[in-house]
């Protein structure tokens, strides 16, 4: 029995191992793409920590249900075969079992749902210290239903120029008037003169940037405060491309459609496209999706985004990139015969390459520069890419 249950644990952690070991675009991968948010690690740690060890036990469990009723049932083992056609006990446990197992799986299923699906609204605020001052206040005006009501949902961060440090509540400093539309932050010892108090306040939250790897499939990682989103990005499909805009930088729009096949490399051939997006790297980024004719579905996986294009509705979802680089999805609705065709292209870069790349945009569609960047060594290659040489 021992032997069997150790033979259970080494395949199902096998599987485990192999599904969590290749990287982004791997030929003949089969785990999903490294994630680059913390709700994508926690959608990915919803599948490799909680369904496929589920699914391996019940595999395995119904496999050795099968060969044990073969071999021990089969006319020859067993020629007389009972009479009896149910057992009361037998089918309330078959039914009840997988009723609770879909129970636990709901749970940490509806949360991340909901994760994804509201739009965050966090707001920082930054007080100095100093020296004396030791209670600060966060002005908790937001919507009834979103207040700042519970200790989580205030981080209190202080940074002294050496590194941002987070605070413990109770240990650090104490909370009044929770769920009132002042909340009063209290340290325990003053912060010093020159240090920022950084107070983060909302309730959506995600796992902590910067999550260490290690614990990534053991522990679930410290949650952070989402703050609000700084920008938002219009996405609109259309047979076989899409057409991308920034409202709030003058609305400057662009066609990105997939890269011939002469003009890229293998493997991203299929992936890239001529002109990428760019975005910010650890900003909320809104994303406002639709279509011009059919449906199609604007789908990253390194952010765990994937959401209908649908002509004549909008729908909205989010996500914040952890580390910049160059990303790849596709349109994920068969939407016509070149549906293989309308990848999508994602580049993260940090603030002031966006706001280069914003000012380049601004001028090919005849704006005014918005951001005065001029340190920023910005190659643009022929493609529309912000990354720099
Ligand atoms: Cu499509």
């Amino acid at each position: 029995m021992k032997k069997l249950l150790a033979i259970i644990l080494g395949l199902g952690l096998g599987i485990l191992v192999a599904a969590t070991a290749s990287a982004q675009l791997t030929p003949g991968g089969i785990d999903m793409q490294p994630a680059n948010s913390g709700i994508a690690e926690e959608v990915r740690f919803f599948h490799n920590g909680i369904l496929l060890p589920i699914i391996t036990v019940i595999c395995l469990f119904v496999l050795a249900l099968l060969i044990w009723v073969s071999v021990r049932y089969n006319a020859k083992a067993n020629p007389t075969p009972r009479k009896f056609s149910h057992n009361t006990l037998l089918e309330v446990a078959w039914t009840g079992i997988p009723i609770i197992i879909l129970l636990i799986i709901s749970l940490p299923s509806f949360e991340l749902l909901f994760k994804e699906d509201v739009m965050p609204d966090g707001k920082q605020v930054v007080a100095m210290g100093d020296g004396q001052t030791v209670d600060f206040v966060f002005n908790n005006d937001f919507p009834k239903t979103r207040m700042v009501e519970r200790a989580r949902h205030l981080q209190v961060i202080v940074d002294d120029g050496s590194g941002a440090r987070a605070l413990k509540n109770r240990a650090d400093y104490t909370l009044d008037g929770l769920g009132d539309p002042e909340v009063v932050v209290s340290f325990a010892t003053p912060p010093a003169s020159g240090t920022r108090v950084i107070m983060r306040g909302g309730r959506s939250t995600q796992n902590a940037s910067g999550c260490p790897k290690a614990k990534r499939y053991t522990d679930r990682c410290d949650q952070e405060i989402v703050l609000a989103p700084t920008m938002t990005l219009k996405v609109d499909g259309f047979q076989w491309g899409w057409n991308y805009s920034y409202p709030d930088f003058g609305d400057f729009e662009y066609v990105s459609k997939i890269l011939p096949k002469d003009q890229t490399t293998p493997e991203l051939w299929l992936r890239e496209v001529d002109n990428r997006i760019v975005v910010p790297v650890g900003e909320t980024v809104r994303v406002i999706v639709t279509a011009k004719d059919v449906i199609h579905a604007w789908a990253l996986p390194a952010f765990a985004v994937k959401i209908d294009a649908v002509p004549g509705r909008i729908n909205e979802i989010w996500f914040q990139a952890d580390r910049v680089g160059v990303y790849y999805g596709q349109c994920s609705e068969i939407c016509g015969i070149e549906h293989a065709y309308m990848p999508i292209a994602v580049e993260v870069v940090s603030r002031p390459v966006f706001e280069a790349w914003v000012d380049s945009q601004r001028t090919l569609a005849g704006l005014d520069p918005m951001f005065e960047i001029n340190s920023v060594k910005l190659a643009r290659t022929e493609n529309n890419s912000a990354a720099a040489e």
